[in-house]
């Protein structure tokens, strides 16, 4: 670990209700290598924002968050499911900061009886790829099989191949385009996911599921995504039922320094809203 901790994040473990970690894994990236930075980054970056936010009245610095650093990665299923169940059993949310996408399946196998919301731009539906099942493109896939296809809704889908489309079909799983969200509105987006995705959630942002416009800085960007408010707006209304977060994604090598403000800043967006609601 070492180095800078996430702003408004100095509480320590026992008295914290939402902790952060870094699960700095970066070792299937099929196009743009650098996602085991993305902790440091966004971490970095949320020391640029105001510790209130006006829109909630609400002051960060008083909600009790800790940052535990980074994970080793040397085992990376096995630290990340030890870490999430030790915090989910001391009644806290955790916070992972990837890395790549394949930590959420590992995150998500510590909860029990969740949902999954999945921002992302691609399916991530394959059964494998390179002979690697924990390949980042099958994270959703690995989902699945802990979750159930009809419990998991990937948002902002705009890259699928050929087998993942069958699969998904077969499978039963249903997703959002990109371009269906942008019919939608947000509005009826969120009416939709709450009535597909009842009860406790888990919401894992790929941030490439958002523009690049907005999100430049990824791994694998692909035009035409979401706008960074909209998934601001989703998360925000979401936060109450949420059990468990992440941002996964995030390349620094690639990035202006805007993808991990957005990211950093969406963070705190979700403490923010989920602590106005328990708090209400
Ligand atoms: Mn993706």
């Amino acid at each position: 670990m070492g180095g800078t901790l996430f702003s408004d994040a100095g509480s320590t473990y026992s008295h914290s209700k939402y902790v952060i970690f870094g699960a700095p894994l970066d070792i299937t990236g099929t196009h743009r290598k650098g996602s085991a930075e993305a902790p440091q980054a966004i971490r970095r970056e949320s020391y640029t924002f105001e510790s209130f936010i006006p829109d909630m009245k609400m002051d960060l610095s008083m909600i009790p968050t800790h940052d535990m650093g980074d994970l080793p990665m040397e085992k990376p299923r096995e630290e990340i499911l030890e870490a999430v169940k030790g915090i989910l059993k001391d009644g806290k949310v955790p916070i992972m900061l990837g890395g790549e996408h394949s930590v959420t399946p590992y995150a998500i196998e510590a909860f029990h009886d969740v949902a999954v919301l999945v921002f992302d731009a691609h399916l991530d539906y394959r059964n494998e790829l390179k002979g690697d099942k924990n390949n980042h493109a099958c994270a959703t896939r690995r989902i699945d099989e802990i979750i159930s296809p009809e419990k998991v809704l990937p948002v902002g889908i705009r890259s699928i191949c050929k087998s993942e489309f069958e699969d998904a079909e077969r499978l039963g799983l249903d997703y959002v385009t990109a371009d269906r969200a942008r019919e939608l509105g947000t509005k009826k987006l969120i009416e939709f996911i709450d009535s597909t995705l009842p009860g406790n959630l888990y919401v894992s942002v790929d941030m490439d599921g958002i523009d690049p416009a907005y999100a430049p800085g990824v791994g694998t960007p692909e035009p035409f995504g979401l706008e960074s408010a909209m998934v601001r707006d989703i998360i925000r209304h979401l936060a109450h039922r949420t059990v468990g977060f992440d941002m996964v994604e995030v390349c620094p090598p690639a990035d202006n320094g805007n993808t991990s403000v957005l990211a950093a800043r969406l963070i705190k967006d979700f403490i923010g809203a989920r602590e106005m609601a328990v708090q209400r």
